[in-house]
């Protein structure tokens, strides 16, 4: 009987263990922030993230050289900046974070000369 009652109580710490875990991962799944890998190569991985309005999003260096992320796109072969947002330089490892707190769709290029041409684009789409 008593070693019943033991298997019993084990099983449902187990249960609660897995539940637990479950329970935490989703809200880190969706959470507050995403993050968007620069490189290696020029690309943005992924290329296009839809958030919600006040998430924040972080560009995280994932190359040998140097990216950056900013608001804009390429018209006729030029990168044609509109100010919403720009990183600093990225130097191989380093972060930056942006917050969006205006719904809205928003194109990005790396600045880095010749990047944005070879296909180093963005987009983030921000629903209400
Ligand atoms: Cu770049």
């Amino acid at each position: 009987m008593k070693r019943w009652w033991g298997l019993l109580l084990v099983t449902l710490l187990l249960a609660g263990l897995v539940a637990g875990c479950g329970g935490t991962k989703q809200p880190a799944a969706q959470g507050n922030g995403v993050t968007i890998e620069a490189g290696p190569g020029l690309k943005f991985t992924p290329k296009t993230v839809t958030i919600k309005v006040g998430t924040t999003v972080t560009w995280v260096n994932k190359d040998t050289m140097e990216h950056d992320a900013a608001s804009g796109k390429v018209e006729n072969g030029q990168v044609v900046l509109d100010g919403y947002f720009k990183s600093p330089l990225l130097k191989p490892g380093q972060k930056w974070s942006f917050t969006f707190d205006k719904p809205g769709t928003y194109p990005y290029v790396c600045t880095v000369p010749g990047h944005a041409q070879g296909g180093m684009v963005g987009e983030i789409v921000v629903t209400p």
